[in-house]
């Protein structure tokens, strides 16, 4: 086993790049054109930055890794009410032969919009959610459809400028406290048309907790539901008056001796290129980096 973790650790020293796989919001497709970072996309800290988020109530959870998430995009991109929006994930590169994210970071995909330029308080609204259903995880049906998640815009909410937040929630480590890797990414836009609702909205960070069913999850464990985070989906006509919450109780799972280990060793990040200041805080403290 000690020889093990040995070519394990020197495995992912010598090849970072390619022992583990996370993913980053890379490009949106919108009335057929694509945007990559920077053009209505919000940069990420490096191109191709993937490291996922190491505490869901970190400012980073907002739109991604800070500074750069807070950096506004070259302009905003224009999108009608009622139509839909292609978000692009990817793991390394904007290649279509790009792995996506590795097929062990089972876990849900979320979509959320603000109207807001700069999405502080609580002004998220969740527009799409997919965990585990028809026995597969969103990530494997994102996988299988190479990193597109195509969502539309509800037709009823007023114009004006939004930010749209993506996320995917990896679940392989989320057995542990603060093990769930999500990441997150912004697109700015100015939505166009006639309608009037103003859906009511969580903050983020401020929604999530660490300990929410649905971040601290065993998916080594025998299960058959699973609880998305956050507030429930903004359905256009519905016009709540405030989020609706979801259920709290955990999902009842019978513990097996799973069959399959974590992987997690061999996922380790390595030391990113000109990593943030907090991403070096956290290589220093090991146990606050989900594995
Ligand atoms: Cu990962």
């Amino acid at each position: 086993m000690r020889s093990f973790l040995l070519l394990a650790f020197i495995a992912f020293v010598c090849f970072p790049q390619s022992v583990f796989s996370h993913t980053y919001l890379s490009s949106v497709v919108i009335n057929g054109e694509k945007l990559v970072e920077g053009d209505c996309v919000r940069p990420h800290p490096a191109l191709a930055y993937d490291y996922p988020i190491p505490l869901v109530t970190s400012p980073d959870m907002t739109c991604g890794w800070l500074p750069s998430a807070a950096q506004p995009a070259n302009r905003k991109c224009g999108i009608s009410a009622g139509s839909s929006i292609g978000i692009q994930w990817h793991h390394s590169s904007t290649d279509p032969s790009d792995d996506i994210i590795a097929a062990t970071h089972l876990g849900p995909c979320l979509v959320y919009l603000a109207r807001s330029d700069d999405g502080a308080g609580p002004v998220w609204f969740k527009i799409f959610e997919q965990g585990f259903s028809n026995g597969a995880w969103c990530v494997s049906n994102l996988i299988a459809n190479k990193g597109l998640l195509t969502v539309t815009i509800p037709s009823d909410i007023a114009p004006g400028n939004y930010l749209l937040r993506g996320e995917i929630i990896a679940l392989h480590g989320a057995n542990v406290l603060n093990g769930v890797q999500p990441y997150v990414g912004c697109v700015e836009l100015t939505i166009s048309g006639s309608g009037t609702a103003k859906p009511a909205g969580v903050a983020i960070p401020g929604a999530y907790s660490a300990s929410d069913p649905g971040m601290l999850f065993n998916l080594y464990n025998v299960f058959t539901s699973y609880i998305i985070p956050g507030p429930a989906v903004y359905k256009a006509n519905s016009s709540p008056s405030s989020p609706t919450t979801k259920p709290t109780v955990k999902p009842t799972t019978a513990p097996v001796n799973p069959t399959t280990p974590p992987v997690n060793l061999l996922l380790l990040p390595p030391t990113p290129p000109a990593p943030p200041l907090n991403l070096l805080l956290l290589l220093l403290n090991p146990p606050q980096l989900p594995l």
